[in-house]
C-alpha cells in the first residue's frame, strides 16, 4: 500500500504524525520512533518568549482520557531556532512548527521567525489553546478572531510552508470556522485540539488542576473529532485535513481517513506506549490493504462516497 500523502504541498512518506504538546520537540521520542520514518514531528506550540505555563498539578488522568492545563510552557521561539529545530533537521526529520500567541501580532512575527528554516515542513497555527487567560482568547471560537491570525500568518510565512489552522471543538458550528480559515488563505487544517473539561478531587473536593479547567484529550473525545473531521470534509472535501483525537490503533486512524483526513496526529496514546507511531502506520498499511485499497489517498473521504 503507498503510504505517501502531503501537508499542503509538502509530501511526507507517512500519514502518521506525532501531535502537538504530547512530544515535546522529538527528542524523547527518538529511541522508539524512526523520526524520518513518520510524517513529522509536529512540536509543542512555540511562543515569542519562554514560558513556565500554569501551576501544577497540570495533568489529570480519567477513565476516558487525559486532562491538561499545561498554559503553553516551553522555551520561546530562540530555544526552538538555536536547539530544538537543528537537532530535528540534522537527524532527516521533517518538523511542523505549532505556533501560539495571544496577538495577531505574535503569530505574524513567529511565522516570519521561522521562514526558511531548514527542516521545517509547515506551520500548524494553534488557534485553540482552551488553556489560556479568558476565552477570549481562544480565537478559534470565532470566525473573525480565527481568519484575521490566519491570513496575518499567511502574509508573513515563508509561501514554500503550509500553513494549517488547529480547531477548536468548543463551537457550535466547526464549519463556519473552517471556511473562514480557508477563505484567509489555510493550506489545511488540524482537528481538533483538546475539548474543555473539568476534574474535582474527591478528597480535597476542590477542582484537582491548578489550572482549574483543562483540555481533554484521548479516547473520550475520538467519537468528537471524527464528527469534526466529517462535516468539514462533507463541506469543504478539498481541503487537507490533520485528523487527531484519540488515535490509538490502526483501525482508529482508518476511520479518520474514511471521513475525510489525509494525514493523522497520534498524541495521548504515545504516553502509554511511547512506539505508538510506527505500530499505528503498520496497522494502517494493513487495514488498507486488506480492504482492497492500493493507496491511502483512494481511502480519504471513501466513507462519503
Ligand atoms: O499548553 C497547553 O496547555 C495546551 C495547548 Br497550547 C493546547 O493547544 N491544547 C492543550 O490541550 N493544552
Amino acid at each position: 500500500v503507498d503510504m505517501s500523502t502531503a501537508l499542503g504541498a509538502v509530501p511526507i512518506p507517512s500519514p502518521v504524525l506525532t501531535a502537538s504538546g504530547c512530544s515535546a520537540f522529538g527528542r524523547e521520542l527518538e529511541p522508539f520512533v524512526d523520526l524520518t520514518a513518520i510524517g513529522a514531528v509536529v512540536t509543542k506550540s512555540v511562543q515569542l518568549r519562554p514560558r513556565s505555563g500554569r501551576p501544577t498539578p497540570r495533568m489529570a488522568e480519567t477513565p476516558s482520557g487525559m486532562l491538561n492545563s499545561i498554559g503553553l510552557q516551553g522555551p520561546g521561539i530562540d530555544g526552538l531556532l538555536d536547539g530544538e529545530l537543528p537537532w530535528l533537521a540534522e537527524r532527516g526529520a521533517r518538523a511542523f512548527v505549532s505556533i501560539a500567541g495571544v496577538r495577531v501580532e505574535d503569530f505574524a512575527e513567529l511565522a516570519t521567525r521561522l521562514r526558511g528554516v531548514p527542516g521545517v515542513a509547515g506551520l500548524e497555527v494553534n488557534i485553540s489553546c482552551p488553556n489560556v487567560e479568558s476565552r477570549g482568547e481562544v480565537f478559534a471560537c470565532d470566525p473573525v478572531a480565527a481568519s484575521d491570525v490566519v491570513a496575518a500568518v499567511r502574509a508573513a510565512a515563508d509561501p514554500a510552508q503550509p500553513i494549517y489552522a488547529k480547531l477548536s471543538p468548543d463551537v457550535t458550528d466547526i464549519v463556519s470556522v473552517a471556511r473562514a480559515v480557508v477563505d484567509a488563505g489555510a493550506d489545511g487544517l488540524s482537528m481538533i485540539n483538546t475539548l474543555l473539561g473539568l476534574v474535582i478531587d474527591p478528597d480535597t473536593m476542590k477542582p484537582l488542576l491548578g489550572g482549574i479547567t483543562g483540555g481533554l484529550s484521548g479516547p473520550a473525545i475520538r467519537p468528537v473529532a471524527l464528527r469534526c473531521v466529517w462535516q468539514v470534509h462533507a463541506a469543504l472535501p478539498e481541503v487537507p485535513i490533520l485528523g487527531m483525537g484519540g488515535i490509538r490503533s490502526g483501525l482508529d486512524a482508518l476511520q479518520f481517513v474514511l471521513a475525510g483526513a489525509s494525514a493523522v496526529s497520534v498524541g495521548t496514546a504515545v504516553f502509554n506506549d511511547p512506539s505508538a507511531l510506527g505500530r499505528i502506520h503498520a496497522e494502517l498499511a494493513a487495514a488498507l490493504e486488506t480492504r482492497g485499497f492500493a493507496s491511502l489517498r483512494e481511502a480519504v473521504g471513501y466513507a462519503h462516497r
